[in-house]
């Protein structure tokens, strides 16, 4: 990878670069200099965000935006330009290297964390999540492009599953029809959300759009929230989407593939924590339809997760990294144990919510 760190202004020599972190999409290393810098390098993930360009710029105005009003290295990204100037850069040596680039510089003394540990953690992340959301609330969305189209409108992704089933391509269909009955059964409300954003009930804010624990850092030392990271997805999107897909991940028991599924509820103390955490960072601007549909966002988050996760494997591993064979249906399997837990707990879940907003509501 030298040849393609060649091509930014890094401070000091790169003395190694391994792949690190946990992410399904982008491909992630950990860049040492002999300067003692760090940095983190990707290769963007060109078959799924097809407009690199945009979504760089994307990227850059909202870090932009966030600079502006005061935040340090620490507290939102940075990225580091290649040596013509650029956000990033097109790699064109080696066949199986080339593609886009572009380096962050590594947030230091941070945690990234897959699971949370305790449900301060959680909180924390949650704070952090609202707190971005509030500070994108001043940000012009016209000025930003839609870097995967579509991406959380739960109905587009029942169809794309339908036509994954109906063409599928590697005859695994009857190795999950129990998966794929529960996930025609539970796409009646796929639409709702939707609906409530056509009929105006709804605002479009800009959004992080994948809110996963591990797209947060926290202070190493104190656990507060440092910054919020992997801005690919950041566009127009709704409030309830972005507090749903954190529950989705982190008020689970379980890792999001977890094969004992006996181990997979969704804590109502890890939901409690996260909307406490939410709710003081940004209830105070959510409208209360907004606030009344978060539990509506965490099934419907987890229930698309889920259907994405099935048709990709349907569709035969291209989209979702996969480190094992089944690995997607492993995944697909805790989000249907989790929509099936929160169906159970659904008034609890709307119960926190209102107990949690008490001077809103
Ligand atoms: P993906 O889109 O593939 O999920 P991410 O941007 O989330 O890629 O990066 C993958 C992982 O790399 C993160 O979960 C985190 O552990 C680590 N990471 C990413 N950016 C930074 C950074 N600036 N500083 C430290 N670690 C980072
Ligand atoms: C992907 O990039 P990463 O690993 O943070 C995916 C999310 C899914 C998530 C499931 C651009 O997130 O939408 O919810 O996997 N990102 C994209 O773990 O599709
Ligand atoms: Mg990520």
């Amino acid at each position: 990878m030298f040849d393609v760190l060649r091509q930014f202004a890094l401070e000091g020599k790169p003395l190694s670069c391994k792949i690190y972190g946990n992410g399904h999409i982008n491909r992630t290393y950990l860049v040492v200099t002999d300067a003692g810098k760090r940095y983190i390098l990707q290769r963007i993930n060109n078959d799924i965000f097809k407009d690199v360009p945009g979504l760089m710029n994307n990227i850059s105005q909202v870090i932009d935006h966030l600079r502006g009003k005061g935040l340090d290295e620490r507290h939102a990204l940075h990225l580091v330009p290649a040596v013509d100037g650029a956000a990033y850069t097109c790699y064109n040596g080696d066949a199986d290297k080339a593609g886009y680039y572009r380096i962050y510089a590594f947030v230091e003394d941070s945690l990234c964390l897959d699971r949370a540990e305790n449900a301060q953690d959680f909180y924390q992340s949650a704070v952090a999540f609202g707190t971005f959301q509030m500070q994108l609330a001043d940000f012009p969305a016209e000025k930003l492009t839609e870097t995967i189209p579509a991406f959380h409108n739960t109905l587009n992704r029942v169809s794309k599953l339908r036509r994954a089933i109906e063409a599928d391509v590697l005859d695994r269909a009857k190795l999950v029809q129990r998966e794929i009955d529960f996930a025609l059964r539970e796409a009646e409300n796929a639409g709702c959300m939707l609906e409530l954003l056509e009929k105006g009930d709804l605002p479009l804010r800009v959004t992080h759009n994948d809110t996963k624990l591990n797209n947060v850092m926290l202070d190493a030392q104190t656990r507060a929230p440092l910054c919020v990271i992997d801005l690919d997805t950041v566009m127009p999107g709704l409030s309830g989407n972005d507090f749903g897909d954190s529950i989705r991940f982190g008020a689970s028991t379980g890792a999001e593939d977890e094969r004992d599924l006996d181990k997979i509820e969704m804590s109502l103390d890890l939901f409690r924590a996260y909307s406490k955490g939410f709710l003081s960072a940004c209830g105070s601007a959510l409208t209360p339809v907004e606030i009344e549909t978060l539990p509506m966002g965490a099934k419907l988050m987890t229930y698309e997760c889920g259907i994405r996760f099935l048709t990709d494997y349907l569709e035969g591993d291209t989209y979702f990294r996969i480190h094992r064979p089944d690995h997607n249906l492993d995944r697909t399997r805790t989000q249907f144990k989790l929509v099936a837990d929160m169906n159970r707990k659904w008034d609890a879940m709307m119960e926190i919510i209102r107990e949690e907003t008490p001077r809103l509501l």
